[in-house]
């Protein structure tokens, strides 16, 4: 994991029902995150904040919200996050609402394609974002890119990778579900989705969960994490807009970044849904922080 970082901001909040994750990256900034990595010897560079059209609060239409601008933010996210793959870099997006999966991970996918490698997502999330137009009950696009990369959504977001679906059910895993609607339930069931709930983790432990998540991994393998912020449990990250009750504590957090790690396999990275304007003097931030520089691989005890 010796791999040179390239931090990408997407400040909007264009898919999201509350306003302020378009301020997640800066708040990234100033809680250190570049300072933390090269403290861990990493070599890494701050590209700076993609553009983008602002956020016009509009109802939804055909059950979307913002559509044509959710679409231009991800095209941009896409281009960047595939320029940075393509110089052999790590990327971070740093969002920004979760709508930017879609971008980003059209990215990683398009990359995959052209390299030969497998690909596994993880999806570290309170919610499945498995809504397509018909089942969301807001019209927010964050509640559908997992749809959108499955083949499921409007032709503009599905299409993205330059193949249609960007990725088979099979590749991802979701941890720490606890919130779905109804109909998205029946969906992520006929699809076959593969999620460690927070029933799971409470009954198995993080541990185990992550052992499932993370095996059948070899070395053709490019590992990317969709770090939603809201799958943390509130008290700890208050820093979100669609906070859930319930999910996983700093500890099992921590172990769950600290397995990650140990594979070797992390390729790129999403950090989503951080939105300052609800944190309490920037912890979400710097807990979002702390926990990615457990996913570079600080660990307690330094390794000689
Ligand atoms: N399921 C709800 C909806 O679709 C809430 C989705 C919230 N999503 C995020 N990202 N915050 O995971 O409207
Ligand atoms: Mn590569
Ligand atoms: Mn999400
Ligand atoms: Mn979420």
């Amino acid at each position: 994991m010796a791999a040179a970082i390239s931090l990408i901001g997407a400040p909007t909040d264009i898919g999201a029902g509350s306003l302020g994750a378009r301020m997640g990256p800066e708040a990234m900034r100033v809680a250190g995150l570049q300072a933390a990595l090269e403290r861990h010897g990493l070599q890494v560079e701050d590209l700076g904040n993609l553009a983008g059209p602002p956020n016009p609060w509009q109802p939804p239409v055909d059950g979307y919200r913002h559509l044509d601008a959710v679409v231009a933010w991800n095209q941009a996210v896409h281009d960047a996050m595939l320029a940075a793959l393509q110089r052999q870099r790590l990327p971070i997006l740093l969002g920004g609402d979760h709508c930017l999966g879609l971008g980003s991970i059209s990215a990683v996918a398009r990359h995959c394609r052209a390299t030969g490698k497998k690909l596994r997502v993880l999806w570290l999330d309170a919610h499945a974002d498995f809504n397509t137009n018909s089942l969301t009950p807001s019209g927010n696009i964050h509640g559908m890119p997992v749809a959108c990369l499955c083949g499921l959504g409007p032709q503009a977001l599905i299409g993205m990778s330059g193949q249609v679906p960007a990725l088979n059910p099979k590749w991802i895993r979701q941890i720490g579900i606890r919130s779905v609607d109804p109909g998205e339930k029946r969906l992520v069931h006929q699809t076959g989705l593969e999620v460690f709930d927070m029933r799971y983790i409470d009954e198995m432990g993080m541990r185990h969960t992550m052992e499932l998540a993370l095996a059948t991994l070899d070395a053709q393998t490019h590992l990317h994490v969709s770090f939603d912020v809201d799958f943390l449990d509130p008290p700890i990250a208050p820093g979100v807009g669609t906070t859930v009750p319930g999910g996983p504590t700093y500890r099992e957090a921590q172990l769950c970044m600290e397995m990650i790690a140990d594979t070797g396999r992390l390729g790129s990275l999403d950090v989503m849904e951080l939105n300052p304007a609800l944190d309490v003097r920037n912890q979400t931030a710097e807990l979002a922080v702390d926990l990615i520089e457990s996913l570079f691989g600080k660990s307690t005890l330094m390794r000689a």
